[in-house]
């Protein structure tokens, strides 16, 4: 491996290329994505250390749990020590809000953004100017694992506002170098527009909104695969291997997950890299990942799937430690043919609070996705209703008709087919996901389409407590 600064980056990033020899394309990575386990784990070690001492110093709520915990900061020494400290939860960051959790004075403060606060109040976070460098840093690494490179051009279809899509991935391409155009979402005709006037490589967006730009386009006769995209950068939702195939089809470009919360920072946490595309690259260098029995709370071993804890090593203006995300996955450490050494992430298969106990079997939406898009006719459109039939969950899935199914299908016979499609569908989750669901298929573009994140579950039990 032969190791070179490029010059054509700000210096702040201390990207390098890594060529690699016998012709292959040059990658971009940082110093810190391959470091041996023992560097990296000094590294954290350090940061945690640095990170416990501000936090009990400047934010009275951590000193209080910390005591209540009987931990004070020389406790702490090396990252191992991190089981010693309590875990923050989203109600804590509630229950603090707006500004309770800050760890410098507010004259440091240049940026806030929120999550939407479906269920209560929003979740607050802030950042230094520093945090705003580190941010873009690892949104950078992000783009560059996902195919984005210096010079070319990436259509933002991300939120741009509260959310951390919009602003985390902008400032990661600029910070790249590449050509940044903050579309934000909606207004899909448009996004069309400009994706063929600029010729952008890369697109970032959520999953099902980008699938929509997908379908406008094809009912303005113009073919995705015809566009220049040759990468898209797919995150903030859940979503499946079959709607990476989906994506990948449409377009024929490589689909990569990205995932991160705004509670952590915004997006570029993990992102799969477009080399291997198995498996999200941790940035550990700044934040230390744990996966956790959600019932126990025990800490579970590599492989083992649990819910997603995360400790910020290297946060100004809000650290955060053991925070409970709520997401599931598991992760695992191993050289990937990138060249990355640091760990990885599953995708994400679903969230504590989104997983389905359909008499007694549990399974997560986006299993039920990968499942109904690989059955034939049916489009990859669809939305989760559940209710409660004495004191039972029922669920109905409600997908739509592909739209070429019933090209050759008249009128009459119309109904016969929409029913045997739909005897399919409960059939494959029943032998797939070992769930009995009443399937219903609809008629095309009867799915309401999102401009960010997908709404997929209807959740009718709470009418009934
Ligand atoms: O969704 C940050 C983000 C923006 C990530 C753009 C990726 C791309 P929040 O709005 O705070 O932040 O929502 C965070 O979204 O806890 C997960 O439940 C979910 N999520 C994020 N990325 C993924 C993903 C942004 N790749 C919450 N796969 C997280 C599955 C994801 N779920």
């Amino acid at each position: 491996m032969v190791l070179s600064n490029i010059t054509h980056c700000s210096s702040a990033v201390k990207i390098r290329y890594i060529n690699k020899m016998k012709g292959e394309i040059p990658m971009i990575l940082h110093d810190t994505e391959i470091l041996s386990l023992e560097d990296m784990r000094k590294l954290q070690s350090g940061r945690l250390k640095s990170t416990v001492q501000k936090v009990y110093c400047n934010v009275p709520f951590y000193k209080r749990k910390f005591t209540d915990n009987s931990v004070i900061p020389t406790d702490i020494n090396t990252i191992q020590d991190i089981v010693k400290l309590p875990f923050t939860t989203k109600k804590e960051l509630r229950e603090n809000y707006p500004f309770g959790l800050f760890a410098i004075p507010r004259t440091q403060i240049t940026r806030l953004h929120a999550s939407s606060g479906t269920s209560g109040k929003p979740t607050v976070v802030a950042y230094s100017k520093q945090d705003i460098e580190m941010w873009s840093e690892i949104a950078a690494r992000a783009i560059a694992m996902g195919g984005g490179k210096i010079g070319d051009i990436l259509h933002n279809a991300y939120g741009y506002g509260l959310f951390t899509g919009g602003l985390g991935l902008h400032y990661g391409s600029e910070r790249l170098g590449m050509i940044t155009v903050p579309v934000s979402g909606g207004n899909t005709e448009r996004q069309i527009q400009l994706i063929q006037d600029f010729q952008p490589t890369v697109i970032c967006g959520t999953p099902s909104y980008v699938l929509n730009i997908a379908d406008k386009m094809i009912d303005l006769g113009i073919d995705p695969r015809m566009t220049s995209l040759q990468y898209g950068i797919f995150g903030a939702e859940p979503w499946s291997e079959e709607m990476r195939k989906t994506l990948e089809g449409r377009f024929g470009m490589k689909a990569c997950d990205i995932y991160g919360l705004s509670e952590v920072i915004g997006p570029g946490v993990a992102m799969e890299c477009h080399e291997s595309q198995d498996g999200l690259h941790i940035a550990e260098d700044h934040f230390y990942v744990e996966v956790i029995d959600p019932e126990t709370k025990e800490v579970l071993s590599e492989g083992e799937v649990g819910e997603l804890v995360f400790t910020s090593l290297t946060k100004e203006a809000m650290p955060i430690i053991r925070y409970r995300t709520g997401d599931i996955a598991s992760i695992r450490r191993e050289r990937c043919v990138c060249g990355r050494t640091t760990t990885k992430m599953s995708r994400v298969k679903g969230r504590v609070d989104d997983m389905l106990i359909i008499r007694g079997v549990n399974i997560f939406p986006s299993e039920i996705e990968h499942t109904l898009l690989q059955i034939k006719d049916v489009a990859p459109h669809y939305q989760i209703y559940v209710s409660r039939d004495n004191s039972l969950d029922m669920v109905e899935v409600q997908v739509e008709i592909d739209e070429n199914a019933l090209l050759q299908t008249d009128i009459a016979d119309r109904t016969t087919k929409l029913a045997l499609i739909a005897q399919k569908v409960e059939h494959e989750l029943k032998s797939k996901c070992f769930i009995s669901v009443k399937a219903t298929i609809v008629e095309p573009r009867t799915i309401p389409r999102s401009e960010g994140k997908a709404v997929r579950i209807i959740d009718k039990r709470l009418a009934y407590t």
